[in-house]
């Protein structure tokens, strides 16, 4: 089979930590300064890879990792344009409402995560499909931010090239390490700009359908433990005892650029850091998470691999610089508290064999991205390009006109073609 590779030149294969672009229009910059430590030898051949594909004959997309060990590409370090919450009832509101405050736990702190599983959780009903639609109502009340600011008579709507969430993008950058879970994003160009939703897959389907008991008592854990360590206001404290809704989130939408592609992206947030003094967001955001706590050299070798992997590129995406970690074990209880900086996430796992790399991620989205635009190019909100991935094989992808498929909103295609002057702003 085909495979298909990114035109825009490979300039060097040097590894270097992955940093953002903090330079505007700092497009043309070379980011070739430690050139001459350049191994030249794959240099070599990795241009003459490029040579033998053309990727405007296309039709699927390799994910090898051998093909993306290129330099890192340009990573703009992200904005955020805005945020928005989601209540109790899964109710949309346009501000951070919903936001909390980090509250340092001890670093043994023995919490009980399998309290109020019984009698104070309620979790919201993961068969609802809402695919784009709460990022799709902040672009609507936010329109004014968004619109192209040169060419407001252009075709294009708005400024960005892609509109997604975040965790559509972190299964992209974890795509060539992924050995079990493959994946289907639709995509649909509208005005411009190409919208990518998931879908969920027949596999995942089951699996969600048949968690056992057990299972599904593991994934109130990590809600368990956001709550331990998340205060509602700036000055409160964490309050165990209350109830776990899992309806309720805070999410920050942020603007970046990677390489040529610009984003729009929104994520969720669990929490911020409560100083005053902290930076602005994203850089303020605290990610929480929990893990099974580390007693073999097997196990730590597992951890690097595979969960600091999806740690790092859910946080990198939209710039939150830590990611606090409860060690819990088998009942359940938090047996120690981490904090993993996720500049310092590759210097921690440089020396695990055969391990991931963050140029290899970020490489291979820069490239789909590069396929998906090369692919959608019908500009209508009804005609969805299928992108499906299985393990061990390539990218494809099918077209499907007014079907089951379509996910942008009537209420949405109608509010964005309406001239901006006739949008009325709440
Ligand atoms: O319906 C779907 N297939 C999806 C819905 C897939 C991915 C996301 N979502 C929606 C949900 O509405 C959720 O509120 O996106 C929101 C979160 O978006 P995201 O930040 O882009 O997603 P991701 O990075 O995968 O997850 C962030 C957090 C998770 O925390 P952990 O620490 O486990 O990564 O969002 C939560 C979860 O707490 N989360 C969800 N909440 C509700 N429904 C879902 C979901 N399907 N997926 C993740
Ligand atoms: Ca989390």
């Amino acid at each position: 089979m085909e495979h298909y590779r990114s035109r825009s030149p490979i300039s060097s294969s040097h590894s270097r930590p992955p940093a953002y672009e903090r330079e505007r229009g700092g497009r043309g910059r070379s980011h070739c300064e430690n050139q001459r430590f350049r191994p030249n030898n794959q240099r070599q051949h990795q241009s003459e890879s490029a040579a033998e594909h053309n990727p405007l004959n296309s039709r699927a997309l390799s994910t090898r990792r051998e093909l993306y060990e290129r330099d890192f590409p340009v990573y703009k370090q992200p904005v955020e344009v805005g945020s928005f919450s989601l209540d109790s009832e899964r109710r949309f509101f346009n501000d951070g409402r919903q936001m909390r405050y980090y509250v340092e736990p001890e670093r043994n702190p023995n919490f009980d995560l399998r309290d109020g599983y019984k009698d104070r959780f309620v979790k919201r009903d993961d068969s609802v499909k809402e695919k784009l639609d709460h990022v799709l109502r902040w672009v609507v009340a936010n329109r004014s931010k968004l619109n192209s600011r040169k060419t407001s008579a252009s075709s294009c709507a708005l400024d960005v090239d892609f509109v997604t969430w975040r965790g559509h993008l972190t299964k992209l950058l974890t795509t060539p390490y992924e050995t079990k879970e493959g994946w289907m994003l639709a995509a649909t160009k509208f005005r411009g700009t190409i919208y990518i939703s998931e879908v969920e897959t027949e596999a995942a389907r089951r699996e969600r359908e048949n968690r056992t008991e057990r299972h599904k008592e593991m994934m109130y854990w990590g809600y368990k433990f956001e709550q331990y360590t998340c205060a509602d206001n700036v000055h409160g404290a964490p309050d165990p005892g209350g109830v776990v809704n899992t309806n309720e989130a805070f999410c920050t939408v942020v603007q970046t650029r990677l390489a040529d592609h610009r984003l729009l992206f929104s994520g969720e947030v669990d929490c911020r850091d409560k100083d005053p003094g902290a930076p602005a967001p994203p850089a303020c955001y605290v990610e929480l998470k929990t893990s099974a706590e580390i007693c073999t050299p097997k196990q730590r070798s597992n951890f690097h691999r595979f969960k600091l992997l999806k740690w790092w590129a859910q946080s990198f995406l939209p710039g939150v610089p830590r990611v606090v970690a409860g060690f819990r074990d088998h009942e359940g209880v938090v047996v120690s508290v981490e904090t993993f900086h996720i500049s310092k996430i590759s210097q921690l796992i440089k020396n695990e064999y055969n391990c991931w790399r963050p140029t290899v991620c970020m490489n291979f989205c820069c490239d789909f991205l590069t396929f998906v635009k090369q692919t959608v190019t019908e500009d209508s909100p009804s005609v969805v390009y299928m992108f499906s991935w299985e393990p061990r094989r390539d990218v494809t992808f099918s077209v499907h006109r007014d079907s089951q498929f379509s996910f942008l909103p009537h209420w949405y295609v109608e509010e964005m073609t309406r001239r901006p002057n006739s949008h009325h702003q709440s």
